[in-house]
This record gives C-alpha cells, sequence and structure tokens, in this order.
C-alpha cells in the first residue's frame, strides 16, 4: 500500500454538481444506477482523463451522454474506473451490480440484520458505484429506493421524501432530494422493517421540523432520551451560535452492527444502537450522558462538516475538533461543568496522551496516511477539540463567535481547510495565530518543566516555564509552540488567590500567561505572601505541566485552590505521589506503608459540606491504572495494581464510617431520571460503595448484594454486579453473573455490559473467560459492538492482557488477524494495545513484538498493515 500526502493535493478535474441514483435493493445482487453530471473543474485543463473511485463493484453498464461505451472506452481497474476522453461538461449513466450480504466491512452498503444500511465515511462510497469519492466534490443527490414491500417497508434516504409507488412483484420505492450540495462521504440509505418515533420542533425562525427516530419493534420504548438530547441540541445550538436546521425533516436511524458510534448523513444521521438506546433498567447513568452527547454532536455536524465541510481527509480535524469541542461545550452547560471538564482531561490524558507517545503518533492535521480509516483518533477528535478551545481562550468568547460565524457565512456550501478557519479566528480578534497553526502540524504532547522562587524581600515571585516537545516518529526537531497558561497564585496564610501583577500590569487573579519560546521567566510582583502556584487551571493547553509540588502544596491547593479543576488534579497529583512510593516498594518487596496525607485529606473531603456531589466523587475516586502507568517510566503492571488497591484498602479500612455514612446518605429511591442531581447522588454512592466493597467485610458485601438485587436502575445493578464480579469471591460473583445474564439474555446491548464485566475482572481466570463468552450464543466476531465489549475490553484488563505467558496478547493477535479479513477498520483499531510495547518490561516486550510479527506475516488489509508497519518501525 502506498502513502498518500497532504503536498500533492490538486482540486478534482472533473466534479459533479447533481448525482442520481436508483437502488434495486437485494441481498446479494443490489442493482445501483448512477447518473453523474459532470463538469471540468475551472482550474484544471481541457483534455484531462476522468478518474472514477470505485471497489469491489461489477460494472453492468456504462454510457456517456446517452451514448454506450465500448470495451476500449474505458479501462478498469482494482481501484476504479478511467475514461481517457470526455467532454467539458458531460452525463455519465453506470450499472453497477453489488452484495450488501457479503460486506462484513461494514462500509459502503450492507445488511444488519433483516436492513439495509449505509456507511460511508470515509471512502466507503466507492463501495456503492462509481464516483469522485473525495470530500471537495459536492453535489445535490436524488436517490430512488427500490425494495421488497413486505419485507422493506420503510425505505429513507438523504433529503426530503418526494415520490412514492408501488412496483410489480411486492416491490416499492421512494425518492428523496437531497437540495443541500454535499460531498458523497454524507451519503446514506436506509430499508428495513422499522418504527418510529416522531416528534417537531420549530427553529428560531420559525420553520416546523418534523424529527423521527427509526429503530426495530423491541426498541420502541428506549428512545426518549435521544429525543429529548436531541432537541436540546437544536435549541442549544441557535443559542450558542446562531445555527439553525435547514431541511423540514430529520431522522435517526439505530442500527446494531456499527463500527464507530453514530454518522452525521445529512438529514439522516445512522447510529450505532449503543450510541442512542437507553432505558433507566438497561442503561447506566454514563451511557445516557454518552447517548446525549453523541445526538449532539452528530446533530452538529450539521453545520460544522456538512454545511461547510473539509477539503480533503487531512483536514479531518476541522470538522471533527470543532464538533467534539461543541459537543463538549453543550454537555457542560446541560450537566455538572466541572465534572464533565475532569472526566474530559482524564480520558485525554490517559488515552491521547498514550497516542502521543507511541509509534502512531499523528500532528492533529497529518501530512500523510496510508489509510485515512486509522485517522479517527483521539488525536484528531480530541486533541483538535482541545486546540479549538484554547483558540476559544485566546480569542474570547465574543471574537470566537464572531469567527465561527464569518467562517459559516464565508465558507457555507464549500470544502475547506484547517487554515480557512483559523484565518477567520485572527480576523474576528485581530490577534496573530501563526505561531499558534504550529499546534495543528506538530505532534507530541509538549511538557513545560515550571519551577518557582518567592522573594520575600522584594515580595515577588518568580515563576520559570520550560517547554520541550518530544521527538516523535517522522518529527525530530520540535519548535517552540504558543501555550497559554492559566493560572492563579494561592496564597499561603489566606488561602486566596493573590491580585497578580506582572510587568506592572494588573491582571486580576486569575489570568492566562503565554509561553511563546523555549523558556520563559515571569515575574509577579506586590506579593504580600508566599504563594503556591495553581498553574494550568482547567488545562488550559494539552501539556504535561511539572512542579516540584510538595505533598503540602498539594493538600493545601486541595483544601483552597479556587479552580475546582486544579482542586481535583492537586488530589490526583497527591495520590500519585503516593502510589509512587507504594508501586517502588512492591517492586522492592518491602512493607508498604500508607501515606497518611492522602488518608487526611479523603477524611477532610468526605466530611466536609459540599454542594456539588459530583465534584467529591470524581474527588474521591483514584487515578485509573492506566493513568498511573501513563506516569510510569516502565509499566509494571502487578505493582500498580496492587499499590492501587492497597491504597484503595488502607483508605476503606481507616474511613469505613465516613464511607458508610456517605453511602448512606445518598441513598434514594425516586424514580430515576437522568438528571444531574440524581446523577451525581448516585456516582458518590456508588464511589463510596466501591471502598466499601474492597475491603470485602461483612457489611460491605451485604450493602452491594443488596444493591444489586433491588433493581432499581442500571447505574446501582451494573456498579454492584462489577464490585461482586471483580472480588476475590467466586461465591458472591458466580450467581450475580448468573442472574443478571439469564435475565438479559433478550437484550444485546445489555450483554455487552454483561460481557465487558466478567472479563475486565482481575482475577486469574478473565482470559479463560473471555476464550469461554466467544462461544456464547450471544457472541459474534462480525458484530463491532460484541467485539469491543469481550476483547476490546479484555485487552483493557491491564493484569491478565499483560500476563507473563504471553496468552493475552496471543488471544488479541487471534482476532486481529480473524477480523483483517472480516473488518479491517475494527481490526486495526484492535491491536492499539499491542503498538505499545516499548512501555513494558523486556519480557513483555519481546512476546508483543512477536505477536505483532505474527500479524505482519499475514496478507494484511491496508488499515492493518499501516497500523503493524508503525508499531514495528
Ligand atoms: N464522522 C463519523 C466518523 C465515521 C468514520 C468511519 N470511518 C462520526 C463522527 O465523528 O461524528
Ligand atoms: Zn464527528
Amino acid at each position: 500500500p502506498q502513502a498518500i500526502h497532504l503536498s500533492d493535493y490538486r482540486p478534482p478535474a472533473y466534479r459533479v454538481t447533481h448525482t442520481e441514483l436508483t437502488f434495486e435493493l437485494d441481498p446479494s445482487a443490489t442493482r445501483v444506477k448512477a447518473r453523474l453530471h459532470l463538469e471540468r473543474h475551472p482550474e484544471r485543463e481541457a483534455g484531462e482523463a476522468l478518474e472514477l473511485d470505485g471497489e469491489q463493484l461489477t460494472l453492468k453498464s456504462i454510457a456517456l451522454d446517452g451514448q454506450v461505451l465500448g470495451e476500449d472506452e474505458y479501462r478498469l481497474t482494482e481501484q476504479g474506473l478511467r475514461i481517457e476522453s470526455v467532454p467539458a461538461s458531460f452525463l455519465l449513466d453506470t450499472e453497477v451490480e453489488i452484495s450488501p450480504e457479503e460486506n462484513t466491512a461494514l462500509e459502503g452498503l450492507y445488511r444488519s440484520g433483516g436492513m439495509f444500511c449505509t456507511q460511508c465515511e470515509a471512502e466507503g462510497f466507492r463501495r456503492i458505484t462509481f464516483y469522485p469519492d473525495r470530500p471537495d466534490v459536492m453535489a445535490t443527490f436524488s436517490t430512488t429506493v427500490v425494495g421488497d414491500a413486505a419485507s422493506l417497508p420503510v425505505l429513507l434516504s438523504n433529503g426530503n421524501p418526494v415520490e412514492r409507488g408501488e412496483l410489480p412483484n411486492g416491490r416499492h420505492f421512494v425518492t428523496w432530494e437531497d437540495p443541500h450540495p454535499k460531498p458523497c462521504y454524507l451519503f446514506a440509505l436506509v430499508a428495513g422493517d422499522l418504527n418510529k418515533v416522531e416528534d417537531r420542533f420549530t427553529t428560531m425562525s420559525g420553520r416546523d421540523v418534523t424529527l423521527q427516530i427509526w429503530v426495530e419493534e423491541e426498541n420502541l420504548g428506549k428512545t426518549d432520551h435521544a429525543m429529548a438530547s436531541l432537541k436540546r441540541a437544536m435549541r442549544w445550538d441557535e443559542e450558542t451560535y446562531g445555527r439553525e436546521y435547514d431541511l423540514d425533516l430529520f431522522m435517526i436511524v439505530a442500527v446494531n452492527d456499527f463500527n464507530m458510534g453514530a454518522m452525521e448523513n445529512k438529514g439522516l444521521n445512522i447510529f450505532n444502537s449503543a450510541a442512542v438506546l437507553t432505558h433507566p433498567d438497561t442503561a447506566t447513568d454514563a451511557a445516557f450522558q454518552r447517548v446525549e452527547g453523541i445526538v449532539a454532536h452528530e446533530y452538529f455536524h450539521n453545520w460544522s462538516g456538512n454545511r461547510v465541510t473539509c477539503r480533503d481527509w487531512f483536514q479531518l480535524s476541522l470538522k471533527e475538533g470543532f464538533t467534539v469541542f461543541r459537543d463538549q461545550s453543550f454537555s457542560a452547560d446541560v450537566n455538572s461543568a466541572p465534572v464533565k471538564r475532569i472526566e474530559d482531561v482524564s480520558f485525554f490524558r490517559t488515552a491521547q496522551f498514550a497516542e502521543d507517545a507511541g509509534p502512531t503518533a499523528h500532528p492533529v492535521r497529518p501530512d500523510h496516511y496510508i489509510e485515512i480509516g486509522n485517522f479517527y483518533t483521539l488525536t484528531i477528535y480530541e486533541k483538535g477539540a482541545e486546540i479549538v478551545r484554547m483558540l476559544r481562550n485566546l480569542v474570547g468568547w465574543e471574537a470566537f463567535r464572531r469567527g465561527s460565524d464569518l467562517y459559516f457565512s464565508r465558507f457555507d456550501g464549500q470544502a475547506v481547510t484547517i487554515e480557512d478557519f483559523v484565518t477567520c479566528m485572527a480576523e474576528a480578534s485581530g490577534q496573530n495565530l501563526d505561531q499558534f497553526m504550529l499546534w495543528y502540524s506538530q505532534a507530541g504532547t509538549p511538557e513545560i518543566d515550571a519551577h518557582g522562587e518567592y522573594d520575600y524581600a522584594r515580595a515577588e515571585y518568580r515563576l520559570i516555564l520550560r517547554q520541550r516537545t518530544p521527538a516523535t516518529p517522522g518529527q525530530s526537531d520540535k519548535q517552540a509552540l504558543h501555550i497559554p497558561v492559566r493560572l492563579g497564585l494561592v496564597g499561603t496564610k489566606s488561602g486566596r488567590d493573590l491580585a497578580l501583577t506582572l510587568d506592572g500590569e494588573s491582571l486580576g487573579r486569575d489570568a492566562v500567561i503565554h509561553l511563546r519560546e523555549d523558556e520563559q521567566e515571569f515575574v509577579f510582583t506586590d506579593l504580600a505572601e508566599a504563594p503556591v502556584p495553581s498553574l494550568a487551571r482547567g488545562f488550559s493547553a494539552p501539556v504535561k505541566l511539572n512542579f516540584p509540588y510538595s505533598r503540602e502544596d498539594l493538600a493545601f491547593l486541595l483544601a483552597n485552590d479556587s479552580d475546582g479543576f486544579n482542586r481535583w488534579d492537586a488530589g490526583q497529583r497527591l495520590a500519585l505521589l503516593a502510589l509512587d512510593d507504594l508501586i517502588a516498594a512492591h517492586r522492592n518487596g518491602v512493607e508498604k506503608v500508607m501515606d497518611n496525607r492522602v488518608v487526611d485529606a479523603f477524611r477532610t473531603l468526605l466530611t466536609s459540606d459540599t454542594d456539588d456531589k459530583a465534584v467529591l466523587a470524581e474527588m474521591l475516586t483514584l487515578p485509573s491504572e492506566a493513568y498511573i502507568a501513563e506516569q510510569q517510566p516502565l509499566v509494571d503492571v502487578d505493582a500498580i495494581h496492587a499499590a492501587r488497591q492497597f491504597v484503595k484498602q488502607s483508605l476503606a479500612v481507616t474511613l469505613r464510617d465516613e464511607f458508610l455514612a456517605v453511602y448512606q446518605a445518598n441513598l434514594d429511591d425516586v424514580s430515576y431520571a437522568p438528571e444531574p442531581d440524581q446523577i451525581a447522588a448516585r456516582s458518590l454512592k456508588n464511589v463510596a460503595l466501591s471502598y466499601l466493597m474492597s475491603i470485602e467485610d461483612e457489611e460491605g458485601v451485604a450493602l452491594t448484594q443488596r444493591q444489586f438485587e433491588a433493581e432499581h436502575n442500571m447505574t446501582d445493578v451494573r456498579h454492584a454486579l462489577t464490585l461482586l464480579t471483580h472480588s476475590s469471591r467466586d461465591d458472591l460473583a458466580d450467581p450475580a453473573l448468573k442472574a443478571f445474564g439469564q435475565k438479559w439474555a433478550h437484550d444485546p446491548l445489555v450483554m455487552d455490559q454483561w460481557f465487558s464485566i466478567q472479563v475486565s475482572r482481575p482475577q486469574a481466570d478473565a482470559l479463560e473467560r473471555v476464550k469461554f463468552l466467544m462461544d456464547h450464543p450471544a457472541f459474534s466476531l462480525t458484530n463491532p459492538n460484541k467485539v469491543r465489549a469481550l476483547i476490546g475490553a479484555f485487552a483493557q484488563n491491564r493484569v491478565n492482557f499483560h500476563r507473563l505467558d504471553g496468552e493475552g496478547y496471543k488471544l488479541l493477535a487471534d482476532v486481529v488477524i480473524k477480523l483483517n479479513r472480516l473488518n479491517p477498520e475494527i481490526a486495526a483499531r484492535l491491536i492499539t494495545p499491542l503498538t505499545r510495547w516499548a512501555r513494558y518490561d523486556e519480557t513483555r516486550q519481546e512476546l508483543m513484538k512477536a505477536e505483532l510479527e505474527r500479524i505482519r506475516a499475514e496478507d494484511l488489509s491496508p488499515n492493518v498493515y499501516e497500523v503493524v508497519e508503525k508499531a514495528l518501525a
């Protein structure tokens, strides 16, 4: 496979102004007729050949301006179709045959259960018909779907239905028209025996929009939350960004087999059923919030992605980074904003930092790729969103909103670049963002080494910041970035943010300083007391910030920092310092001793009167094993697990009464609602229960069992089941798993949770359970949700995936090899944990590399090839 380079971009030789499609649906032999209205691109010369993408298509007929083409007038290759000579403007008619039922890659047109559906982003449309499959070709579409009336009563596509009717042989058709020019990656078709839930929304200019969620009959009771989320998102985008919906109909369809979470096809969003269906009995609070976020994300794409799209796939973060930023802001506005930020940052620092530090590290705008499907990454999405967040903070919300308005009006209906977006922000704010653009081209996580000194005599605090970005594959020399550092100086006597004066300018008590050089010194004057600095508040830039805090400093910040995010972070840092000692003790075989400063800090948290239960729950949560691992020079999975468990149990033993009181104070029997207050109380209660259960005393066990048996809502039931399953006692785990498995055997989304819970248990039988469950009737290798729930979850089981006999790695490689043929996109994603081999001891390194070599010896899809080559480079 060959790499494609950003520097080779050229506009298409021909563009399509209008596309007419007719589908005659059949599981093994679907016919697709396409009539393309083509014209030469004004920037390209006359006489160039027409090249269309096409894969796995059987061409049945082809005609140019009505003239059937002879076999010497076009050429077919593995990648597409080429016509040497064409006029400046013409019609091209093709008819192809495809086989949806054999499509296990789930790209293009495929079957999911009894339905037909599509996934075209990034390059799936070329598996439907011959076409210039690139985002800078935007056309209006008119689509006729023909299918069997009995088995496929519902026939959907983008835009508005304009005609429908009966056909001979029990068939029927519907014609859809989408008036908004769009790239083919936003095309969608769904056909099946579906039921709809309908609602209405009146836009800010008073237009009436019909909202529909289409599901299989058994899921009709699971759409309320998605519908409510959609309406909230539509209103929010009007109020916050001034963006209004632009068709009369907005549809969401739930499908069971889907590679990603969801897809923003124009007017017809297609969702993984896991990302849209909820019910208090079957979905956790986290799932409710995830659904709300994804529904909003896909809806927001209607502007940031669809009306204004990407010129080429190197610009993917243009739509994804901006849209993730928008959905994060939305979720923060409708839920607990500080908790949303804590959750997003914990996830980011664990998973994106690891990506940045590994062999697949890439810039937010990559400059080359082999398979674009491999670039739907945390870097493109989440780091891209952090960059947009920095922009918003740099220019301020008002200028950012003006920049956004400018972007949408200037580029409406166009396919553009990241520069186009940033230029609008620069114009709207009058700021120079040239150095800032480096964030898009430079990979790796910047590190800031900070230190400070207080000079009593001069009443000054001297803060020195040094930045460096480690080398990443293909990028050894890094330049200094423009890093906004939001900070406060917390007075050690007053416990308050001190007034900040820098170079004679007064900045208030919470300010942003700008690090632009490799090293910079900032001298804050007129400080009457010594401060502890609170740095990078709210995670003001996606960097690692090192400061030589003492444990006393951290305990002080945990108690006094006015920034909730940094208060949480101080607690995490304090716990990490204690964990470091315990990890070392475990490795050296010496007795582990608990740090009392952590115990004291927790006691204070547990007994403090707080009205923010959601944040308290986060503060009481220890850093995850994955995040602890991120902080270690070399990952010792067993020591990390043992150290964390020791901290948890020590806290539970010492603070048992406090945890119990918190648990009891937050019990509730009100009827379930996914509302912030209830969610906060549940998470606080469940954190307390985790501690109580960690020591497995009688009361902890009894409370957990009672919570499990009460079946009040899935959040509580799932949490209790996890605690029972992850306990040391199979007599607790087995009956609970059995009861749950029997009760929910009919519900695939609940069975996914059942799979994940048991294969993530720390007990030594986790791997055997995976093997056993792979034969379970509810498991299927061709369903991505099942693969993620069983295999993906096991690969996150730190202790057992990294077994010293290498069996965990072997199992993953076996699955990757099978999926390489069935579903390359999922296969390539699944390899990720193996690509991180350099972080482990030599024995594990060798075992992991051996499995990567074994994969490499196969006949590989471009997706898997690209990842494995990078991992072994
Ligand atoms: N844009 C889709 C991603 C689909 C990619 C599939 N290879 C989902 C989203 O970001 O909204
Ligand atoms: Zn997206």
